[in-house]
């Protein structure tokens, strides 16, 4: 069956978060560094604006060689809380925009995975509105641009997403995706590093274009199996892999939105317990006690707030996580007027429970 995925990454994601925090910093060239415990010095480039990137300026380069090409820039240090609160922000937009809660994938700080292929009924006309939707929705509430790649897999869509950069939208229809890939450098092929790329180019393969050609025995004489048939399979546009959500390790959460922007307890109480049976069945599963719960909320105005509780000792059990959620959520709903949108409850510093068996080992 045909899928649609969008892939968004945002705009030189670190200095926008500054240029928006410090509006005089709008038309001058912004470098965000790293800066090691050698100070100034020592530290490389996280990322810089796009007038900084016009001077050469670029990530991980030392931020004394960027100071040298663009003496007038401004160098400000990574303050990487604030970064990743903007982040949860926009990803829980980006959230609303997919299928399900399954279907999305957040893969880093600025980059996430939608399937779309339910919402826009596997149209590629329609996921163009949904892609004009998400940049709208995170620009009115972030005041942040992003660019979107829109394709029939992972690998097409986040190619797409740096095609046209930033603030741009780029489109790759399934009988599209030959062209789309055919003459671009074999390494810009999501996947590639140096080292298989200098390969590649010992093997006269420069293009995508090439290595979609290339005889696939020939590939895993070269590269092994599993890689070789990657190579192939993927210089021809071709990825199955799923988009599904990485939950963190250390916590069992589930999130999901109203069926409408609301504050009416029963339709809030009926899906927080949903969501809690949900979670008391992973950490039963899993053999896990809690010591923290979690709510998060995103009213309808998409600003999110977070709350949560710990307790002295680790707890399980469907009624406590119930009947904590509750006041948690009641909370919620005394300190704001607003609608909510979506509602989200984790739990935290898990304990594996010691059962019988190695309890009397213990002892
Ligand atoms: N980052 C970093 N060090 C790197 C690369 C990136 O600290 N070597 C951080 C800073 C970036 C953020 O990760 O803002 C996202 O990385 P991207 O590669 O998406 O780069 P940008 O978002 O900055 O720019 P672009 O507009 O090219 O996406
Ligand atoms: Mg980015
Ligand atoms: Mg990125």
């Amino acid at each position: 069956m045909e899928r649609v995925i969008i892939h968004v990454d945002m705009d030189y994601f670190y200095a926008a978060i500054e240029e928006r925090e410090d509006p005089s910093l709008k038309d001058k060239a912004v470098v965000v560094c790293m800066y090691s415990n050698r100070g100034e010095e020592g530290g490389a480039v996280s990322t810089s604006n796009y007038i900084a990137r016009e001077a050469g300026i670029r990530s991980a380069m030392p931020c004394k060689q960027a100071k040298s090409l663009k003496p007038d820039a401004v160098f400000l240090p990574v303050r990487k809380e604030l970064y990743e609160n903007v982040s949860a922000r926009v990803m829980d937009i980006l959230r609303s925009h997919a299928d399900s809660e399954e279907n999305f994938e957040n893969i880093s700080i600025d980059e996430a995975f939608l399937e779309i292929s339910q919402n826009c009924g596997r149209d590629f006309e329609k996921a163009r509105y949904i892609g004009m939707r998400v940049k709208h929705d995170v620009l009115e509430h972030e005041k942040l641009t992003c660019s979107v790649g829109i394709g029939p897999n992972k690998l097409i869509a986040k190619m797409a997403s740096s095609f046209r950069k930033p603030d741009g939208m780029t489109i790759v229809k399934p009988d599209e995706v030959r062209d789309f890939l055919n003459d671009m450098p074999v390494n810009r092929l999501w996947g590639i590093g140096k080292v298989t790329g200098e390969k590649l180019k010992k093997m006269s393969i420069e293009t995508i274009g090439q290595l979609a050609a290339c005889d696939t025995q020939e590939l895993i004489a070269e590269f092994g199996k599993k890689r070789g048939t990657w190579l192939k399979k993927a210089a021809s546009g071709i990825d199955e892999s799923p988009v599904t959500e990485r939950t963190a390790t250390d916590q069992i959460g589930r999130m999901a939105s109203l069926k409408e922007d609301t504050r009416n307890d029963d339709m809030i109480f009926a899906l927080l317990d949903e969501l809690a049976d949900d979670v008391i069945k992973k950490a039963e599963s899993r053999k896990v006690s809690f010591r923290t719960v979690i709510m998060t909320v995103i009213f309808s105005n998409f600003r999110m707030a977070t709350k949560s509780r710990t307790f002295s000792h680790a707890v399980s059990g469907k009624d406590i996580l119930h009947e904590t959620a509750r006041e948690i959520m009641l909370q919620f709903l005394h300190e704001s007027n607003m609608d909510f949108r979506r509602i989200g409850i984790r739990v935290s510093n898990l304990q594996q429970d010691v059962g019988q068996k190695s309890l009397l080992e213990y002892f």
